[in-house]
């Protein structure tokens, strides 16, 4: 679980922040790296605000637990996307923009690219619909950098179950939603290799967090 975080949003710095996302599937290792991305760019005196979607504003959080909610009736594919954006667009007005704005870097556990992954590869939903929604949304907000954790999704389920806890509505689909996810999301890095930059995620800790510090650094000149 992520937590929103706006740490340093009382100092103002000159410029706008930079915009960075983490992307990957189930299990993968997201928020055990988020603290450290986090800590690296403090270390570096860089103020950074860590928050997540779905999620991020109470409003948004609210939208979240519909979504996980495994006992929910079942949602159409339609209503799926639209609480995604609904929740994303509160995201952006309340915490993304004024953050960046402000000159605090955002670092967000998912963003758009999961859309593209999720309800793109794994339910089989129209591309252009979703930039049809993402450019409503989110206008000409794109993140600088996205890190795309990536690893076999036997692996990331595996890790998944031994981290323990019920599963949540996405978490009970089957392997061959979460194969189709994992082809969006290199599909999405080949269309941008600029902003997305692959982390090979079934490698011990440390080795992720350098390929993590290689990937992020160039940002900071
Ligand atoms: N969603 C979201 C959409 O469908 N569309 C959208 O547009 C958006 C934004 C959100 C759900 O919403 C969907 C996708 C998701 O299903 P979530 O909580 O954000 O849910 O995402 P999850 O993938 O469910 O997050 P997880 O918490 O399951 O996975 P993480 O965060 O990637 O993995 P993490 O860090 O908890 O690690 C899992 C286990 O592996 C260990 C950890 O200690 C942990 O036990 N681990 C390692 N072990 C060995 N070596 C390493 N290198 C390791 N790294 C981590």
């Amino acid at each position: 679980m992520t937590i929103v975080t706006p740490v340093g949003m009382s100092r103002k710095r000159e410029g706008r922040g930079k915009f960075i996302t983490l992307e990957g599937g189930e299990g993968v290792g997201k928020t055990t790296n988020l603290p450290f991305i986090q800590d690296y760019l403090q270390h570096h005196n860089i103020p950074v605000v860590v928050t997540r979607e779905p999620g991020g504003t109470r409003f948004a959080e609210k939208i979240r637990h519909l979504l996980l909610d495994a006992e929910s009736e079942p949602l159409s594919e339609q209503a799926e996307l639209l609480l995604m954006f609904a929740a994303r667009a509160q995201h952006i007005r309340h915490i993304i923009e004024p953050a960046l704005a402000h000159g605090n870097w955002v670092l967000c556990d998912r963003f758009t690219d999961a859309t593209y992954a999720y309800q793109g590869g794994g339910r089989d939903m129209s591309f252009s619909t979703i930039e049809w929604l993402e450019n409503l949304v989110q206008g000409p907000l794109k993140p600088d950098l996205t890190l795309l954790l990536d690893m076999p999704v036997e692996t990331g389920m595996t890790r998944a179950k031994e981290r323990g806890g019920e599963f949540d509505r996405f978490e009970s689909e089957k392997i061959s939603f979460f194969e189709r996810v994992r082809q969006a999301y290199l599909m999405q890095a080949e269309r941008y290799p600029e902003r997305i930059k692959l982390i090979k995620a079934n490698q011990p800790l440390i080795d992720v967090q350098a390929a993590i510090a290689n990937a992020v650094q160039p940002l900071l000149m």
